[in-house]
């Protein structure tokens, strides 16, 4: 079989989109413009100097046992309840699974709940983010993955950032997200799997960006995923990490990380809490392409105030 070529193309022009996407008729592989860490290692800090480095050379970092068993337990309770309560939430922030009607996720849950939002300012996830984005941060969006037993489907690799720069009109790539594990994440339940190095290429994917596309893509992403040639560069590259950890573990990413997770077909559900933090200096412009902005419950634009007040989750 002739191997798809990858093509490596230029960088954008500068002083107009530094990452374009969604243009051309063929993708192509563009070089990362912004730091993948930013400010410099500082002992007695959150990370050990391992940690920051390993961040910094693969785009991820998953730290286990972060949060206490109780605080997993309010943490699922939680989770639990916006389940069963689904009705007296915001319909819009409901997103159901793709054929049938489970509850995929529950967006801007920080604005929802009291426990998610003590969680989103939960001082050792904020120390983290300000280690690694060195700025002050906001919240770009907030979600709960519920990835039910035998009906959480799968999410294709995707990079976030190429949706957040296309869709929200994220500028630079300073930006990242937190997944604290509720469930055990195990390798049979659709844990979330990333391609170690990945952050360092933007994949510019080909095609356009259909009207409200968040309606389609939060069920099933279509339009911005990457094309297989480029995938299996970056797979070569970097192999596949699994993320697999208990309860209350953390798995750190780059807005820039290719990342994706299977289909869950085991009794055991796969619930994660997923924060976006951004750095101020990176709020949202209008989308690079061109469509209308997303709703605030997908991309912050009202409430971009850096999130100061320490948190934290409280037993219940
Ligand atoms: O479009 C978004 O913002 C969402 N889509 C995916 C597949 N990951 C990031 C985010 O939840
Ligand atoms: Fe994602």
């Amino acid at each position: 079989m002739r191997r798809a070529t990858v093509d490596f193309g230029a960088a954008g022009v500068a002083g107009t989109d530094a990452y374009p996407s969604r243009r051309a008729q063929r993708p192509s592989i563009l070089p990362r413009r912004d730091r993948c860490v930013y400010g410099s290692w500082r002992a007695g800090g959150p990370l050990t100097r391992g940690q920051y480095d390993a961040y910094a050379e693969r785009g991820f970092l998953v730290l286990d046992n972060l949060f206490t068993d109780t605080q997993v337990a309010a943490l699922r309770y939680e989770s639990q309840r916006l389940r069963q309560h689904a009705a007296t939430l915001d319909p819009d922030t409901l997103i159901r699974e793709p054929e049938i009607r489970e509850l995929r996720s529950v967006f801007h849950v920080h604005r929802q709940s009291e426990c998610m939002a003590r969680l989103a300012s939960d001082p050792r996830l904020l120390a983290i983010a300000h280690c690694l984005l060195d700025d002050p941060i906001y919240i770009h969006q907030s979600r709960l993955n519920l990835k039910p037993g035998f009906d959480g489907r799968e999410f294709y690799w995707h990079s976030d950032f190429e949706t957040w720069h296309v869709e929200d009109g994220m500028p630079r790539m300073r930006a990242l997200s937190m997944s604290i594990a509720l469930d055990e994440n195990t390798a049979c339940n659709g844990p979330l799997m990333l391609i170690p190095g990945s952050q360092r290429h933007f994949v510019s994917c080909a095609g356009t960006t259909p009207r409200d596309h968040y309606k389609q893509s939060l069920r099933r992403q279509e339009y911005g995923v990457p094309d297989r040639a480029s995938l299996a560069w970056l797979v070569e590259q970097g192999g596949i990490h699994p993320a697999v950890g208990a309860p209350g573990s953390v798995v750190v990413f780059d807005c820039n990380t290719m990342h994706g997770s299977s289909g869950n077909i085991t009794p055991w559900p796969r619930a994660n809490v997923f924060l976006v933090y951004n750095s101020v200096r990176n709020r949202l412009l209008a989308p690079f392409g061109g469509q209308a902005p997303r709703p605030e419950f997908i991309a912050a634009r009202s409430e971009v105030e850096a999130v100061r007040a320490p948190g934290a989750v409280r037993a219940r």
